[in-house]
């Protein structure tokens, strides 16, 4: 039985697929696949011809694609993809739907093992088999091109379906690269890829900490691989089985061409020339929306300056700079590559109460197909009845409404105190136990650091560093203060002490705002970029205080910053996304074009 248009967990119902498997439908076919490099799932290692087994003759319509979906994160994503492109979704409730499959799609989502656990428990995995054996039409999808595989070392070795040779291994950071490898990269594209065709020399949307890596037993199946450290596998191709690492739902228009080719198989192929030059992993643009309600209760885009974001006139209202879902759909049509938003109350409002973002974020999901972030107020809450919702249940509120990642501000710089104190990881902070259930990569730490001026090293027990501008007093050398409610309290905790702490704790990412710089239009904090990002190991977004592109490529050039985000001069139409994207060009910094 398949379930139109379903938004539960569909595998929820499925009790046991044997029986499913093995009654073929009276109306089946015989299909066998073309190709004899399955290998063995009993002797792995080993190729054999593929079973024959039945699958049942099409029967539904040109515009229906099944999604296997098993409930473990956000398919919201590619769900607004596919309808984007006309089709409509019918969910996988048992393996003989997808059997009965005419077109499958798998965007796997969460940690690989937990992923084997239920994809074995309900049958599913044999179905699957069985369905890509028999060459039927199927995309995997980042965990989707990975479980194909025998194994993985994701929390393992564990087995995986053990279609393609070889192991799912850890990015090595020892090479210097930064894990979880997040952001656009360039891929060097095989012959025959066919649902690649045009992509050529575009970047694509990555997110992820482990990768299959090519070999002479696989090469055979890869249509493209990607540079990150060493050279992996970014997709698989054979007969009408397609896999990819990267996210199409995620890559934009050329990500959107890559699912429209693998749902209309027999498109021209592109005549143009391929527009872009990707190369590598690019810098990241980022739009950020500062979103809070006005003294009306409207949701709008506001900002502040140094985190203050009333008028400076006598009714000191809100700063409104737009309507969040307007500002966030033009942004994507201007090339931004990540689209921010922070709910700035979120610290005193509860955020499952505060409904409008949660539907901002709906609205915004149909039409924005490159990452959405959302943060603000997540952290264990009671409510007004007296009800509790764990940060977790924030968190998965927020995946379910679009998000493709959290960021944690104050909360997290609690669960660091914590843990610098006493060096003990409890398991409990929102930020552990939301990277445990949706991976490292979806939970990115938002840091809001004050700078303070100190006449010597030695006068705080925290990271100081010698600044390049003196303070007023003439004092050499900082540190930076982190702060929580929206930048209304000071921490005993500096920015430095804090970012190895969350780094630990399970963070993948920082967006590293600087209260000082907020809103000034004068350049980022050059030397809080660079000791952030020479520290960690994880991706560090700068911000604040971005007022030319040459903000843009002097964070670039002076810091290991992965990424630069602005808020105010992309809102007051100073400077558009495509400017600086050109500027960061002509200096030689690769973006996204
Ligand atoms: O503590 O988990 O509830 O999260 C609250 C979130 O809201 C945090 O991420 C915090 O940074 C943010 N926040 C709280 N108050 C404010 C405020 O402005 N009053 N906004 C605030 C922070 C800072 C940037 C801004 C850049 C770029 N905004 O993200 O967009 O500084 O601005 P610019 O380019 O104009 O200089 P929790």
């Amino acid at each position: 039985m398949i379930a139109m248009e379903a938004t539960a967990a569909p595998f929820s119902s499925v009790i046991s697929s044997r029986q499913n498997l093995s009654s073929s439908p009276s109306s089946s076919i015989r299909v066998s696949s073309p190709t004899s490099l399955f290998l063995s799932r009993k002797n792995p290692g080993k190729f054999k011809y593929p079973r024959s087994l039945s699958v049942r003759a099409s029967s539904t319509s040109d515009s229906v694609v099944t999604l296997l979906d098993y409930g473990a994160g956000n398919v919201r994503s590619i769900r607004n993809a596919l309808r984007h492109l006309g089709f409509t979704i019918k969910d996988v409730q048992t393996p003989g739907d997808i059997l009965n499959a005419d077109r499958l799609i798998f965007p796997g989502v969460g940690a690989f093992s937990p992923a084997m656990d239920v994809l074995n428990k309900t049958g599913m995995a044999e179905a699957l088999c069985t369905y890509i054996e028999n060459d039927r039409p199927f995309l995997g999808i980042c965990l989707g091109l990975q479980l194909l595989f025998e194994s993985s070392e994701e929390n393992g070795p564990v087995k995986g379906l053990g279609l393609i040779p070889g192991i799912v291994g850890r990015f090595d950071s020892s090479a210097g690269i930064r894990v979880p490898h997040i952001g656009w990269n360039a891929l060097q594209v095989g012959k025959d890829s066919e649902i690649l065709d045009d992509v050529g020399n575009r970047h694509v949307y990555f997110v992820h900490s482990y990768r299959a890596i090519p070999s002479n037993e696989n090469k055979e199946w890869i249509s493209s691989t990607c540079n990150y450290g060493d050279s992996f596998i970014s997709s698989i191709r054979r007969g009408n089985v397609h896999a990819v690492q990267f996210h199409p739902e995620k890559s934009g228009e050329v990500g959107l061409s890559v699912l429209n080719r693998f749902l209309h198989p027999n498109l021209p192929a592109t005549q143009k020339p391929m527009e872009g030059k990707a190369s590598k992993l690019a810098k990241r643009v980022i739009a950020c929306l500062d979103v809070r309600s006005n003294d009306k209760g409207d949701l709008v885009v506001t900002k502040g300056d140094q985190y203050d974001v009333r008028e400076q006139s006598n009714e000191n209202e809100v700063r409104n700079l737009g309507k969040p879902v307007d500002l966030a759909g033009q942004y994507y049509k201007d090339g931004a590559d990540e689209i921010s938003f922070l709910n700035i109350t979120g610290f005193r409002d509860f955020p499952l109460g505060d409904l409008p973002m949660i539907q901002v974020l709906r609205h915004t999901s149909k039409n924005v197909f490159v990452p959405l972030t959302v943060g603000g107020g997540i952290r264990d809450f009671t409510d007004a009845s007296g009800r509790y919702y764990s940060s977790l249940e924030v968190a998965a509120e927020y995946f379910r409404s679009g998000a493709d990642k959290i960021s944690i501000g104050s909360d997290a710089v609690y669960a660091a105190e914590e843990f610098v104190k006493s060096g003990v990881k409890t398991g409990k902070s929102s930020l552990e136990q939301i990277s445990r259930v949706y991976g490292n990569q979806a939970v990115v730490v938002s840091i809001d650091p004050r700078r303070v001026y100190v006449n010597h090293p030695d006068d705080v027990p925290y990271k100081v560093i010698r600044v390049t501008n003196p303070g007023p007093n003439g004092e050499e050398y900082a540190w930076y203060q982190c702060t929580v409610s929206g930048g209304r309290e000071g921490r005993p905790i500096g920015a430095y002490e804090l970012a190895k702490a969350v780094e630990e704790l399970g963070a993948g990412e920082i967006l590293l705002n600087c209260i000082d710089c907020d809103g000034q239009g004068k350049g980022f904090d050059i030397d809080l970029v660079k000791l952030i990002s020479d520290s960690v190991g994880i991706p560090v977004i700068a911000s604040s205080g971005a007022g030319t592109p040459g903000h843009f490529s002097e964070v670039f050039e002076k810091t290991n910053a992965s990424a630069a985000l602005a808020a105010g001069i992309f809102h007051r139409k100073e400077v558009p996304i495509q400017a600086v994207k050109e500027h960061l060009q002509e200096e030689g910094i690769e973006v996204r074009i």
